[in-house]
């Protein structure tokens, strides 16, 4: 402080004391900053008041309002900063340790997804994938798959006709009549697509929906195969000790036909399992002697089986899905549950 300047020493004060209030990090450490500048007896500022009394008159005036001004400065300061300080330590205005907002990049539909992962598995046991036109014929849709065309599926309630005889398929199987057309024995296909039925659109069936179906045609192939294959492929959807039951059923292209279901043993996160109700996977068979004379083979030498499956319902059943329809409505906060 120079004696000889008060004003100027005030001025100075007061950029020290703001300095030195912003870099206090505690109430402590600006607690002594406050008893440095404003302390009763050793305040810097205080001391300048209080030898008011030694200046000429004619300055007093100027030098008192001057520190009172600069009093009022530190002390707002000082209250502003202890506020900040006593609301905890300060957040830093930015969290590095977040993780990145990443891009959302998309990801397979859940329908895909379980498409994908059936198919592997047949891949893996021998099978290959084949496809085929969405609109064929009623010989390729229902006659060559022993389907008269006065049976009840064959009517127009059911299927969605586009001219005359031809239509939009209502299940994969004219892929497969398609594949054996063209190819001899041994046959192990997969034929997975879209397939359209006239129904209404609710929680359990929408008008267009994803078919799995899969053949097997060969020499010697027997019930034994059958069974083996399937129980196989559910161990491998759905887990190494799931079950499985053929129910006798009927479809006019095996016989004889079932429908299957498998059991699952579910493992709780604390160790525990629970096994499932039985869940109706798929109706399958062994192909019915007429459609493999109408593919054009001997059905003396060649026998076979056959499946077909929802996807959409596996996945369903897979994820704890209730209502088809969210599927198809293209929610991306629903689809996005499933992006892996
Ligand atoms: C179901 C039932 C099934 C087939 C599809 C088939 C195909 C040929 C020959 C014999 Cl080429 N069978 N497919 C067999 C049994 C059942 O589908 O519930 N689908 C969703």
């Amino acid at each position: 402080m120079t004696d000889e300047n008060p004003t100027a020493a005030l001025e100075a004060l007061e950029g020290e004391a703001l300095r030195a209030i912003a870099l206090a990090e505690d109430p402590d450490t600006l607690e002594r900053v406050r008893v440095d500048f404003l302390g009763r007896s050793e305040g810097r500022v205080s001391a300048i008041l209080r030898g008011l009394g030694r200046l000429p008159p004619e300055e007093r005036p100027a030098v008192g309002q001057a520190a009172n001004r600069v009093k009022g400065v530190v002390s707002a300061a000082l209250e502003e900063r202890m506020a900040a300080l006593s609301t905890g330590p300060a957040a830093p205005p930015v969290d590095l340790t977040l993780p990145a907002r990443t891009r959302w990049k998309g990801g397979l539909h859940p329908i895909t997804q379980a498409v994908d992962e059936i198919w592997r598995i047949f891949r893996d046991l021998g099978f290959t994938r084949a496809r085929g036109p969405e609109a064929d014929t009623e010989w390729y849709n229902f006659e060559a798959l022993n389907t008269p065309l006065d049976h009840p599926a064959a009517d127009e309630q059911d299927t969605l006709y586009l001219v005359d005889s031809v239509l939009l398929r209502s299940h994969t199987s004219p892929v497969q009549m398609r594949t054996m057309e063209r190819h001899e024995p041994p046959i192990r296909i997969i034929a997975p697509g879209w397939v359209y039925r006239r129904d209404t659109y609710d929680a359990t069936h929408t008008p267009a929906f994803m078919q799995i179906e899969g053949l097997v045609i060969d020499e010697g192939v027997t019930f034994v195969d059958f069974k083996a294959t399937l129980a196989e492929f559910a161990r491998r959807y759905w887990g190494p000790d799931t079950r499985t039951r053929f129910r006798p059923s009927f479809f006019p292209f095996t016989e004889p036909s079932a429908e299957v279901d498998v059991k699952r043993v579910i493992t709780r996160p604390d160790g525990t399992r629970e096994e499932t109700d039985w869940l109706e996977i798929m109706g399958a068979g062994m192909v019915d002697p007429n459609v493999i004379e109408n593919a054009g083979y001997d059905a003396e030498k060649y026998t076979g089986w056959a499946f077909g499956m929802g996807p959409a319902r596996i996945a369903k059943l897979k994820h704890g899905v209730d209502d088809l329809r969210t599927f198809f409505e293209n929610d991306i906060r629903f689809l996005a549950q499933f992006a892996s």
